[in-house]
């Protein structure tokens, strides 16, 4: 069927395959919500799954969610249309002083992956500009990376910022990257850890519903 086929290509991380079948859906009448859930989204969810399982490596993750990425280009337009809402916003960077942005692409794709909408505000991004996104633009999520033990420190001055701005009940504060810990977590008063992206969209996911719940 037509839906396992675009989530196999979406695996496989064949770009002009998922573009080929996500038309050939749309043109035999299935809707795109449905095509998204049952077609991209399963796909992403199982090279999510294997990614965690060490059954696949950063290069696949990467082109599945490049694929990913090119489904969701033709269904983004008539999502909108048929008013479907994404799951909930994130803004995400690397923390000030920190270049490293591999991993938190991954988390940015997973994210996304899910249905929610993200800002990526990129690389070596200051605390300011993290809460002033989220107040601007309705974050309900902040998601800050770093891979410095150097510059992590800034993850704190995030939380501090919030709280000193307000909005640190709205927010939920997400950290995580090769040096951060659950410990140093619980030390800045972030609201979540975790070791890897997977886990970050199932955390992230798993606030959001619980808040529209
Ligand atoms: Co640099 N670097 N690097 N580096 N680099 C490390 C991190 C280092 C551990 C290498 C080492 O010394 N062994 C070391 C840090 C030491 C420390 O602080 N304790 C280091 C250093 C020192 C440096 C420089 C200072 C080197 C220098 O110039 N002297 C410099 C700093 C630049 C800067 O940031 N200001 C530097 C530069 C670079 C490159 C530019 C060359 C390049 C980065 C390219 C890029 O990202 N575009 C680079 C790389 C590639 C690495 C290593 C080799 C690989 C990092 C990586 O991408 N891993 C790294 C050594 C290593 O880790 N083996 C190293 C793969 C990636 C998928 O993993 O980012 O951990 P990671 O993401 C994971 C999880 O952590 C998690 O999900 C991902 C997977 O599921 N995760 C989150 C990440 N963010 C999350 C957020 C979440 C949740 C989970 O919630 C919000």
């Amino acid at each position: 069927m037509i839906l396992e086929e675009i989530s196999l290509a979406l695996q496989a991380g064949r770009s002009k395959l998922v573009v080929e079948k996500v038309n050939a859906a749309l043109a035999e009448g299935i809707d795109a919500s449905t095509i998204l859930n049952e077609g991209l989204l399963a796909g992403m969810n199982v090279v999510g799954e294997k990614f965690q399982k060490n059954e696949v490596y950063v290069p696949e993750v990467l082109v599945a969610a490049r694929a990913m990425n090119k489904g969701t280009d033709i269904l983004k337009p008539l999502l909108a249309d048929a008013g479907a809402e994404p799951l909930g916003r994130a803004c995400i960077g690397t923390i000030q002083g920190d270049l490293h942005d591999i991993g938190k692409n991954l988390v940015r794709m997973m994210l996304e992956g899910k249905g929610i909408e993200v800002i990526d505000l990129g690389v070596s991004v200051d605390p300011e500009t993290f809460i002033n996104t989220a107040i601007e633009k309705n974050c309900d999520i902040i998601c800050c990376s770093a891979l410095l033990t150097t510059t992590m420190g800034h993850m704190k001055d995030v939380c501090d910022l919030a709280t000193e701005k307000g909005i640190r009940e709205k927010v939920f504060i997400m950290v995580g990257g090769a040096p951060v810990t659950q410990a140093f977590c619980d030390q800045i008063g972030a609201d979540c850890y975790t070791s890897d992206a997977a886990s970050a969209s199932d955390k992230a996911a798993e606030f959001l519903r619980a808040k529209k719940a």
